[in-house]
């Protein structure tokens, strides 16, 4: 008996607690006593059966992750398993909350298993960068087939109890107590005498793979991997599962698993999913919050609409304020459209929808947001018209009421100062769509008052977004890098690069799109709007807004669009047009690689990013790789921004930088001190304190 690991009796049906809060990792400390008494359990006539459960609010939810790329202690998960299906004896797994990689894969190791009906079933390593370790490749396909198999393990989503009964990966499920129903029924199965088979020997699922099925979807998942390794290490290994004996197959999956836990992308996602809880974490974290029943959204155009689509997908009923009944009336048609759309792809019941719809109270009254408790404006981004926003607000909103701006990059300090509450005054940076995107950037103001900024980090877990807690700034931590990475988009036009050419060295780098790509699909418009508003030029951007091309709304932008499509072509009068602008500045064009295109885009990008750590606008590296990743298609086998910086290494691209500061004399390449000291040091020194 341990701690974490506690055997009990009902009768002959020995039961198993594994009790390792707060997800039941299979830690050392859990697997070292497990096994003990799995092996006591095994020698012991007086017990028919055995149940294997948990404690807390979970089933296991996998190997313990912090454990990865340090030395195993054995047992490992591995021995474990081999150990449980030496038991001559039915052994079931009972499964509540989440029954996740290393957790799932224990289960397979038994005979049975039996399920909570809210349970969910899933082998999500690869989100990680892995595939299932500890056999699980090999097994559930035996149970599922090859091709579900294949689905659940490259896409890493868990399924419910009920699919998991109707695939064949679960044998019952129940209601209500748990352990009762399944020490009832290894009882049931021990009384009978059987059957029951290690899954190992089964061979149920493999029979019924239809391999060109199989290859057709595998090849069709490698598609979508854009260059992650571990997809399409998983879907070779369940295919060794279906074509291979057994032991091989298991064997292969060992060696592809050895290869991705040691790889820079498994080191990267681990990165990140530990930096997405540390995001959400405030110093102080008893702080009281506030009771946030109702929210108000003011603008119902693209941005509010979204805004309050994601509270009301949360179970937030939301007050939505337009100045006219008509623009009220508009906004609350895209979002009932929108939520039509996700009914008509199944994504959606139909009932969800009304339920939805059910929690938008329109109005054009600024009195009725007296009864919200946050109230997020999001209307056109200018100081003065926020002030009056702010003002009318301070009029009418309750006490205590968080006031929310949703501004991109003004001054939040300058709207809080201009009302009597500033310490009610916070940022929540959405990004569009709202309702879809997981990204919030919640921007402290000077004055924010701590309960204030605990109640907004609570609630955007509550409502599924990842938070991210940032100073203020222009353009805080997502818009001031981007803006970084896009200063010399210009210059290398200039010099001789095509938009294609650029735009192709991000796709390559594993972005989703390129600067350009995503420059048309946002709107040319949106940043030319930003710069004559703040005395900028873009020499090229600016000559095709003048030209009405502003991307794909207009069929034209740096590409072309054919009516409808997504995907642009190169343009010849926009190379045209870069030459002549070229000539017109005396600039002889050149060739330009795609090394030049990242460090001249990307390194200064991560320079900005160590002069924002510097200033303490984020608090930890991992929140700038947090933000970047979720917000604007880091690729995630790279870990963010901050991450990658340390595996291309700091000293090369502080190298780079001076190279590139030499040759233009521009302060986006002049080395932060911070990154100086980070080539130095390889650490950003800031991962302590929030
Ligand atoms: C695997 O199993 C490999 C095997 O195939 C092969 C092995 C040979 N380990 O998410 P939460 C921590 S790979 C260590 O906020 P929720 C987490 O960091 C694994 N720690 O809770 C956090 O700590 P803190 C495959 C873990 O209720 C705390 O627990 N499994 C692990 O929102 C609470 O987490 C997975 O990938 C872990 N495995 O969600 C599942 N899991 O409080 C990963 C969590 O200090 N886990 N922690 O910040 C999850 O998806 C979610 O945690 C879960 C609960 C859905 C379970």
């Amino acid at each position: 008996m341990s701690d974490f690991v506690k055997v009990s009796r009902d009768g002959d049906v020995a039961i198993v607690i594994i009790d390792n809060p707060p997800v039941n990792a299979l830690s050392f400390h859990v697997r070292d006593p497990l096994m003990h008494a799995l092996v006591s359990l095994r020698g012991d006539v007086s017990v028919a059966a055995i149940v294997i459960a948990c404690a807390g609010r979970t089933f296991v939810a996998g190997a313990d992750i912090t454990e990865f790329g340090k030395p195993v202690q054995q047992p490992d998960l591995r021995a474990l398993i081999v150990t449980l299906e030496t038991i001559a004896k039915p052994t079931v797994a009972a499964i509540h909350g989440t029954a996740l990689g290393g957790g799932l894969e224990l289960a397979l190791g038994c005979h049975f298993r039996v399920a909570d009906a809210g349970a969910r079933l899933g082998l999500p390593e690869v989100k990680l960068g892995l595939l299932p370790g500890g056999g699980g490749t090999v097994r559930l396909p035996r149970l599922v087939g090859g091709v579900k198999a294949l689905r659940m393990i490259v896409s890493g989503t868990p399924i419910g109890a009920a699919e998991a009964h109707a695939a064949g990966l679960v044998d019952a499920v129940f209601e209500g107590d748990l352990t009762t129903h399944a020490v009832n029924f290894a009882r049931e199965i021990a009384r009978k005498g059987g059957p029951f088979t290690p899954v190992r020997d089964r061979d149920d699922g493999l029979k019924e793979t239809d391999l060109r099925a199989f290859d057709a979807e595998a090849a069709d998942l490698a598609r979508k991997a854009r260059g992650l390794e571990a997809p399409i290490a998983c879907a070779q290994a369940v295919r060794n599962a279906v074509t291979l004996p057994f032991d091989e197959a298991l064997a292969a999956e060992r060696a592809l698993f050895v290869t991705l836990v040691g790889s820079d992308q498994s080191r990267a996602q681990r990165h990140l999913f530990f930096a997405e809880r540390e995001a959400a974490k405030l110093p102080g974290k008893d702080t009281p919050k506030r009771r946030i029943a109702r929210i108000g959204v003011i603008g119902a155009g693209t941005m509010g609409g979204g805004i309050a689509m994601a509270f009301a997908n949360g179970g937030y009923p939301v007050t939505l304020l337009e100045t006219s009944g008509e623009a009220l009336q508009r906004g609350l048609g895209t979002i009932e459209k929108n939520y039509a759309v996700s009914v008509s792809r199944g994504s959606l019941t139909e009932d969800a929808k009304r339920q939805r719809l059910a929690q938008f109270k329109g109005s054009t009254d600024h009195a009725d947001l007296a009864e919200c408790d946050l109230i997020i404006e999001a209307v056109f981004e200018d100081m003065a018209v926020k002030k009056e926003v702010f003002g009318k607000l301070d009029a009418v909103a309750k006490p205590g009421a968080i006031l929310a701006t949703n501004t991109s990059y003004l001054d939040i300090n300058e709207i809080a100062g201009s009302i009597s509450r500033p310490q009610d005054v916070l940022g929540l940076h959405f990004f569009s769509p709202a309702n879809v995107m997981k990204l919030l950037e919640i921007v402290r103001a000077e004055k924010t008052a701590p309960d204030a900024l605990a109640t907004v980090v609570d609630l955007a877990r509550r409502i599924g977004k990842v938070a991210v807690v940032v100073g203020v700034c222009h353009g805080f931590v997502g818009n001031r890098m981007l803006a970084a990475r896009g200063s010399e988009s210009e210059a290398l036009l200039l010099e001789g690069a095509t938009p294609s050419q650029i735009d192709k060295a991000f796709t390559d780098f594993g972005w989703p799109m390129g600067p350009f790509q995503m420059g048309d699909l946002a709107g040319l418009d949106i940043g030319w709007r930003n710069r004559k508003a703040r005395g900028l030029t873009a020499v090229i951007a600016d000559t095709l807004c003048e030209q009405g091309r502003f991307g794909q709304k207009t069929g034209r932008g740096f590409y072309l669009y054919e009516a409808g499509a997504r995907a642009g072509v190169p343009d010849p009068e926009v190379e045209a047009l870069i030459r002549d602008k070229a000539a017109e500045r005396g600039i002889e064009p050149r060739a330009i690689g795609a090394e030049e295109i990242i460090e001249r885009t990307l390194y200064p990008m991560i320079n900005e990013g160590a002069k924002i750590l510097e200033e303490k606008i984020a608090a930890r590296a991992s929140d700038i790789d947090v933000v970047w990743v979720n917000g604007y298609g880091f690729p995630i086998g790279k870990g963010g921004p901050m991450f990658w910086a340390g595996l291309e290494g700091g000293a090369r691209i502080v190298e780079r930088l001076e190279h590139w500061f030499r040759q233009t004399g521009k302060d986006v390449f002049k080395p932060a001190p911070l990154l100086k000291r980070m080539a130095e040091t390889g650490s950003w020194e800031t991962d302590a304190t929030a």
